[in-house]
């Protein structure tokens, strides 16, 4: 199906959106920021009306919203940036209540187009590699058809940055530091910026986000209170980046094998930078943030093995992973180290 059938079912679900009361959820990290402040900005210049609720969130935190949403009479609850359909039947509890749109471009699990829920995902509209298609750009695509969101372009190359689409998106960038008088480094250095706070401060991060939507241009978040938050996220990081010499190396399967103890959650900072070096490697990185779960980060930019598939098979019967194919993200219980190390041996031909 076309870009434009979905423009106009997104406009279906729009009407009427001033009268009813509307929530928005997005991921808590660059692409969801941005997802999250191109669908309030839509929503406020075509309907008039901004959301009555806003927030961002993780998996673990979403099926907890619902019954205040439920009790607060809302109407329609939008989810962008977020693979919902990952996390089984309880999710269809929202269409009990109201209506619901899903707008996402990670891998489909199960469709949950109903009467009820509009259920968008990026191959359902490009052949371009849905990890590269990340949430801020397709509803741009989808809510541009109502309206001219070029203003805020800037804060979608941000989530672009954020899912590291950037060559696919190059003739938009160009655009974009024309029309929003910005370039490279700046919206690189905001994505940082987001980085930061969904790292350091993330109990903080519908403040950022908050700015972000009063922020006129991307010039005024150089005076955003959370710039302080940069510099931490860059030592933590440049500590295990610099420990990367010491990460395990299984050279036939080309695995790269990484355990990080940091103070903050800085995993896919800490993949998403080495994978760029080492782009035609598989990195899986292990996170021990001393709790009861580790988490994991795994990345391969080259598209030869699939990361998700790869998570998800390495974790099955222990703990959960999934994601994109270049990009995916799982955990696991403590105590299951070694047999997920094992799996991900076995499936990628060490053992
Ligand atoms: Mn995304």
């Amino acid at each position: 199906m076309s870009l434009e059938k979905y423009q106009k079912k997104v406009k279906n679900f729009f009407e009427n959106i001033q009268k009813q009361k509307t929530a928005v959820l997005h991921h808590r990290d660059p692409d969801g920021l941005g997802s999250g402040i191109i669908t309030f900005k839509a929503l406020e210049k075509i309907t008039g009306k901004k959301p009555d609720f806003m927030q961002a969130v993780e998996y673990d935190e979403i099926l907890s919203l619902i019954p205040e949403l439920e009790k607060k009479n809302f109407k329609k609850i939008i989810m962008v940036d977020l693979s919902v359909d990952s996390m089984g039947e309880k999710i269809k509890q929202f269409e009990k209540f109201a209506d619901v749109l899903i707008i996402d471009h990670h891998k489909v699990y199960q469709n949950l187009e109903s009467d009820k829920t509009l259920f968008i995902k990026a191959s359902f509209i490009s052949d371009i590699d849905p990890s590269k298609y990340p949430a801020s750009k397709l509803c741009f695509d989808l809510f541009s058809a109502q309206t001219s969101l070029e203003e805020f372009q800037w804060i979608v190359c941000c989530g672009i940055l954020g899912d590291m689409g950037f060559e696919q998106w190059k003739d938009f960038f160009e655009q974009t530091y024309e029309k929003n008088s910005t370039n490279l480094k700046e919206l690189e250095q905001l994505t940082e910026l987001i980085n930061a706070v969904e790292t350091v401060e993330p109990e903080k991060f519908d403040e950022l986000v908050i700015e972000f939507v009063n922020a006129k241009n991307s010039d005024e978040m150089k005076q955003s209170v959370f710039q302080k938050d940069v510099k931490k996220l860059k030592e933590e990081a440049d500590k295990w980046l610099k420990d990367f010499e010491n990460a395990e190396f299984y050279e036939k399967i080309g695995l790269y094998f990484f355990i990080i103890k940091p103070k903050y959650d800085i995993k896919s900072f800490v993949s998403n930078t080495l994978s760029q070096k080492y782009y035609d490697k598989t990195l899986v990185v292990v996170q021990d943030l001393g709790k009861t779960h580790l988490t994991l980060s795994a990345r391969r930019q080259d598209f030869k093995i699939k990361m998700n598939e790869l998570l998800e098979k390495a974790t099955d019967g222990i703990g959960s992973g999934g994601g994109h194919v270049p990009a995916a993200g799982g955990r696991i219980p403590r105590e299951k180290l070694k047999p997920f190390k094992e799996n991900v041996l076995t499936i990628l031909g060490e053992k």
